[in-house]
């Protein structure tokens, strides 16, 4: 799929479009202040893909969802696969979690301490069995490792010791599954970050070999980033691996993807199909939390939010655009991009969604399903799922 194609073509496109639900997004979430429990919300993972089929069901386009060990933790994955395939669904990326345990207070895979860093590998390793178990392609890697003072540890050495880390997590992977690393600025550690950008992500993953592959969470930059910049190099170096997609307007805020800046999402997907991004193996992961907005409807309209971007970019008209840039016609240029951005897509949505025999407007449909009230009236006992559960 190229910018700027007929019509047909795009809502073809649209068509095949897949986005991925992260699991956490059903459950309780909040900041460190407060979470907010809210009724309904799943008690186990089975409940967390019941949920994830009706985002499914009402856009056609969310058939994956990705996991997160030990959150999503059972005895037998093979079964939870099963519930998932019932439901019109798979299960995606596995998401690893070395950030959680007192042990990690210093680091995981870059701990001073032999025996933690053992223990983290351990865990990622455990993470590529569960994948075995559920057919899950892909493992997704994101370390909370840093340092909070000047001094406090050797920056080198953290390096060697991430590197020795991903080696083995990387050599016990199968032919058909891929490690993506995801970098983030700054949080929970505050002096230095050991994976604290896509340079440094993409120096390891180069090292390891092609099975290593940069996850670009939307929001794990400075502000100000060109986000698109760093998406258009990773693709043309063929490391894209895929997206975090959310919204910020602070820090890793994890709201809604399109929510803040719709502009930059559309710029993003702008790369994504003038690289080749969007029929290549980028995955396109939400990782979001609702803290004080209804769940569900929540995912339905960040998916929406991905959808309205992704059409906006594919109507660009590529050879205007390149035309324009050939004369040096700076404002034809910009105004043939503006064109494509200020379209009005949802009408060809809603035709796109009727072609695949859904509603027109997923939120009225999930509105109209009586799910919500169905979950909160038998959703009653029991623990919720939320952070760390
Ligand atoms: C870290 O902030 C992160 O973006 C990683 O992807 C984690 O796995 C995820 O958030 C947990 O919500
Ligand atoms: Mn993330």
């Amino acid at each position: 799929m190229t910018a700027g194609t007929s019509k047909d073509a795009v809502k073809a496109a649209l068509t095949t479009q897949a986005l991925e639900t992260p699991s956490w997004a059903y459950g309780n979430s909040g900041t460190r202040f407060k979470v907010f429990a809210q009724p309904g919300v799943p008690r186990t993972t089975r409940e967390k893909l019941d949920d994830a089929a009706r985002v499914h069901a009402h856009t056609g386009v969310a058939p994956t969802v990705a996991l997160h060990i030990p959150w999503d933790r059972v005895d037998d994955y093979g079964a939870l696969a099963d519930h998932a395939r019932e439901r019109g669904l798979r299960l995606g990326a596995i998401n690893a979690n070395v950030f959680q345990d007192d042990d990690y207070r210093l680091g995981s895979v870059t701990n001073p301490d032999p025996a933690v860093r053992r223990k983290a590998v351990d865990h990622l390793l455990e993470c590529v069995d569960i994948m075995d178990a559920t057919g899950s392609k892909d493992l997704k890697l994101w370390f909370s490792d840093g340092t909070n003072y000047p001094g406090q540890d050797d920056l080198r050495d953290r390096q060697d010791r991430l590197a020795e880390a991903l080696r083995t997590v990387y050599d016990r992977l199968g032919d058909d599954q891929r490690m993506l690393l995801e970098y983030k600025l700054f949080e929970p550690a505050f002096y230095a970050t050991d994976v604290p950008d896509w340079g440094t992500a993409y120096a390891h993953c180069l090292k390891l070999g092609p099975k290593a592959q940069v996850v670009v969470d939307t929001g794990h930059h400075a502000p100000g980033t060109n986000i698109e910049f760093i998406v258009a190099t990773l693709l043309r170096e063929g490391r894209l691996g895929g997206f975090d997609f959310n919204s910020r307007f602070y820090a890793d805020d994890d709201l809604m993807v399109g929510a803040a800046d719709p502009f930059q999402l559309f710029r993003i997907m702008y790369e994504v199909v003038r690289g080749g991004g969007f029929t290549a193996d980028v995955a396109f992961m939400l990782d979001q939390c609702h803290n004080i907005e209804a769940k569900i409807p929540a995912i339905i309209r960040s998916v929406m939010n991905v959808q309205e971007a992704t059409a906006k970019a594919l109507l660009v008209d590529a050879g205007a655009l390149a035309a324009a840039q050939r004369e040096g016609d700076v404002l034809a240029a910009n105004g043939v991009l503006m064109d494509a951005y200020n379209t009005d897509v949802r009408p060809l949505l809603g035709e796109v969604r009727e072609e695949l025999g859904l509603a027109p407007d997923p939120l009225g449909a999930y509105d109209r399903s009586g799910w919500q009230q169905q979950i909160v009236e038998e959703r009653v006992g029991g623990v919720q799922a939320g952070w760390g559960a």
